[in-house]
Formats: C-alpha cells, sequence, structure tokens
C-alpha cells in the first residue's frame, strides 16, 4: 500500500521519486552492463499469460543481477488484417521508469537498437535452448521452431537461425527453479547476454511475485483513455465485472468435468489459494459461470455498494439486457467492447468493486492491481476469497 499503489504521489514525493527512475550512478543510458543481460520471447498466450511471465522474469533477472530486457507485447491478430502477429512496445500501456525502482531494465527494442550492434553482433549471438525441447528435434541438438518462434519479427531476435551458436542446457521451459543450479555455467563474461526462447518464469505468477505488479504503472496515454471512457459512461459507486465465457474458455472449462484437473487450473490459485493441500475446490460455475450465476453475484455486489452503474468486460457476449433486466432503469449497464483490451483491464481496475473468473489471468492482472491498492474484489463463484500473501 501507500507508495506501493502508484496514485500519483504528493509532489515532494515525486521529486524523490524522480531521482529513483534516474539511471543508476556510473551506468549511463546507451552504455553496456558488465553483469549481463536477459532478454526472453514473451511467446506463451495472451496478454494474461505475458504479464503473470513478465513479473516472473522481472524476478528472476534480479536475481540473476542482470538487466532485463523488456519485451513488447505480442498481440495475435488472425482475424484481422494484418493476420499476423503483432509486436506492441511495453511502453504504450506501462511506463518503464517505475521498473527501475525494482530493477535494471531496458526495452529490447533500444537494446537491439542501440546496444546490440556493438557489444551483441550476430556472430556473437548463441540460442539458449531447453534440453528437453531439444531432444524432440531430429538431430537432439538443435532448438525445434516451436521452441525458437518467429515471435519478435521486427528485432529478428528470436528468429530460426539468429544465432550461429545454440547452446542446450537441462532447464525446464517455464520453471526458473531448474534454471538455478545450472546459472554459474552463465558467467555474464561468457555469456553477456541470456537469450531465452520462453520466459525463465512460471505460469501462474509466483504468490511472492504477484505484488511486482505495483512496478507495473499505466502509461500516460492509457490513463487518459481509461479516465475519459470512466467520465462519460460511468456513475461511481460502479460494478466491474470480467465475463470470460468465449468458445475457447468453453473448451478449456470442459477440462474439469472429467475431475482430473483438480484444484489448480491455470490462474485459479488466485482463488483457491496457492497451496495444494489447503486449496478449496474449483467449481464448473467458478470457471464458466452461467447467465444465472452472473445476474446473482452482480445483483449481490449491486446492492452491497448501492451501486450506480456496472462495466461489462467480456471475451464475447455481454449479457447488457439480460443483467440491465435486474435494475429497470436504477442502474446504469455499460459494456464498451473498446478496441485495446487493455483498456478493459484499466477501467475494471478502477471499479468500486470488481467480480472476476477466477480461472483466467487476465482477470489475474486486474485482481493483483486492486489487491496492491486496497480495493475489493470477488469472483464469480466465490463471494469472499482468502487473502493471498502479498508482500507489500
Ligand atoms: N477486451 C477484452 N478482451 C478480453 C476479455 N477477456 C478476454 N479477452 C481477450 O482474450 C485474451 C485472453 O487471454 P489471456 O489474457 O491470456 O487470459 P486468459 O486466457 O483468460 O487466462 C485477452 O488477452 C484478451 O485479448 C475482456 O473482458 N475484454
Ligand atoms: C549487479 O550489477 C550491477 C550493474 O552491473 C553492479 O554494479 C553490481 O555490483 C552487481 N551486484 C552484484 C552483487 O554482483
Ligand atoms: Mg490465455
Amino acid at each position: 500500500m501507500g507508495a506501493a499503489a502508484w496514485a500519483p504521489p504528493p509532489l515532494p514525493l515525486r521529486t524523490s521519486l524522480l531521482v529513483l527512475f534516474l539511471p543508476l550512478p556510473g551506468m549511463p543510458a546507451g552504455s553496456w552492463d558488465p553483469a549481463g543481460y536477459l532478454l526472453y520471447c514473451p511467446c506463451m498466450g495472451r496478454f494474461g499469460n505475458q504479464a503473470d511471465h513478465f513479473l516472473g522474469s522481472l524476478a528472476f533477472a534480479k536475481l540473476l543481477n542482470r538487466t532485463l530486457a523488456v519485451p513488447p507485447w505480442i498481440e495475435y491478430q488472425h482475424h484481422k488484417p494484418p493476420f499476423t502477429n503483432l509486436h506492441v512496445s511495453y511502453q504504450k500501456y506501462f511506463k518503464l521508469e517505475p521498473l527501475q525502482a525494482y530493477h535494471r531494465v531496458i526495452s529490447l527494442e533500444d537494446f537491439m537498437e542501440k546496444l546490440a550492434p556493438t557489444y551483441w553482433p550476430p556472430e556473437k549471438r548463441v540460442a539458449y535452448c531447453f534440453e528437453v525441447a531439444a531432444q524432440r528435434s531430429p538431430d537432439k541438438k538443435t532448438c525445434p521452431m516451436k521452441v525458437v518462434p518467429v515471435g519478435l519479427g521486427p528485432f529478428h531476435l528470436f528468429h530460426r537461425g539468429y544465432s550461429r551458436k545454440i547452446e542446450v542446457f537441462a532447464g525446464v521451459s517455464g520453471s526458473c527453479l531448474y534454471f538455478i543450479p545450472f546459472m554459474p555455467r552463465f558467467s555474464p563474461k561468457e555469456h553477456p547476454v541470456l537469450a531465452l526462447p520462453g520466459a525463465p518464469a512460471q505460469f501462474p505468477v509466483l504468490e511472492e511475485h504477484r505484488s511486482l505488479q505495483k512496478y507495473m504503472v499505466w502509461s500516460d496515454e492509457m490513463v487518459k483513455t481509461g479516465e475519459a471512457l470512466i467520465h462519460a459512461h460511468l456513475i461511481r459507486p460502479y460494478v466491474g465485472i470480467h465475463l470470460r465465457i468465449g468458445s475457447d474458455w468453453k473448451n478449456a472449462c470442459a477440462m474439469l468435468k472429467d475431475g482430473t484437473a483438480g484444484s489448480h487450473f491455470m490462474a485459479s490459485p488466485q482463488c483457491v489459494g496457492y497451496s495444494r493441500s489447503t486449496a478449496s475446490p474449483l467449481t464448473m460455475t467458478m470457471c464458466l459461470p452461467d447467465l444465472k450465476e452472473i445476474r446473482r453475484a452482480v445483483k449481490l455486489w449491486v446492492r452491497a455498494l448501492n451501486a450506480q452503474s456496472v462495466y461489462i468486460a467480456t471475451d464475447s457476449e455481454s449479457y447488457v439486457p439480460e443483467i440491465q433486466q435486474l435494475f429497470k432503469e436504477k442502474v446504469k449497464v455499460v459494456s464498451l467492447k473498446p478496441e485495446v483490451a487493455q483498456t478493459d483491464l484499466y477501467i475494471l481496475g478502477q471499479a468500486d468493486h470488481f467480480i472476476g473468473n477466477c480461472v483466467s489471468s487476465f482477470t489475474a492482472f486486474v485482481k493483483r492491481e486492486r489487491d496492491l491498492q486496497g480495493k475489493q474484489s470477488s469472483f464469480f463463484g466465490m463471494d469472499k476469497p482468502p487473502q493471498l500473501r502479498d508482500e507489500f
């Protein structure tokens, strides 16, 4: 809480924060960090997954004392032109500077443009490949295409063949714990740039890394857009809800039916608890709330807050008429379906109460932000979620 919440700090504090965000002494911008760099491709999942991985990778970079090259977000636009993956700079949605208060970072774009030509020329580039992945390749030594994807096109960074040399190591993709014993092998002197085909982090984000989200501060542009929409369309207090009910989600939740998934399924530790032994059950309603549950939960929280409006963020249907019907004309029910999904995240983050989907990492982003700001949240199928262990 406090400064951690990243509400605009009072003026005297702002000056001290500014000092905090200046490049470290002796490390002028554009100079090479002798402690080395960590690069990774955010190649798994959409925004929510990438954000979880970002937090873990940030923590991992700090653990290794390497500067993190912050990758762009990968957005998949297969349904509309240009029908390819887009790489959206981190700074479109968030500020880069506040991250420096936690650990040294540089944008991947800046790294490639300003540092790589001098310090990391193509002939010096090494691809680090997870052993398990390499073993799937024909000669058991190359990183298969799927593992070194053509993910970050504009930078040709994770392009197959970007490197002259492949270093295979016995780690397991997705778990930084497996990395650690092998780290001494990768001294910054011999391995100045660790470029990984995936995030050295777990999904979902570890409980102790959730609070790192306080360093993800919305960009001025996002704040401006989000605040303008809230002002124009919503009346406080407002309840924000996240409907994750589209066809891909229906398929995912169907895995719960046979009971093999258990309580821990995708982002569910955020509501059932991180400890497997004490996790509460994960029900189908929590994964895929039906209209009856959506109406029940919305009614409950609108009454509890005497809310004047409801904001619906959705991956498909919005159910505006069905929800409006609950309140006659007394409550304004709004769904904007913004072009940029992060606009929904912003508006949900600012709500007076938030009802999310426990299994969704899109919800998890909002839940973490709100937890850090002391704002209340619940989930469909779970009105009173337990407190998580956060390092504030
Ligand atoms: N605009 C908008 N997009 C959403 C919403 N819910 C899901 N999506 C889209 O679907 C993606 C879901 O993938 P991801 O973020 O990884 O979250 P998860 O699959 O729910 O864990 C998001 O990144 C958005 O692109 C929503 O409420 N509003
Ligand atoms: C971490 O890296 C920074 C920047 O290169 C360096 O000044 C510092 O001494 C390093 N810390 C440790 C413990 O190696
Ligand atoms: Mg996903």
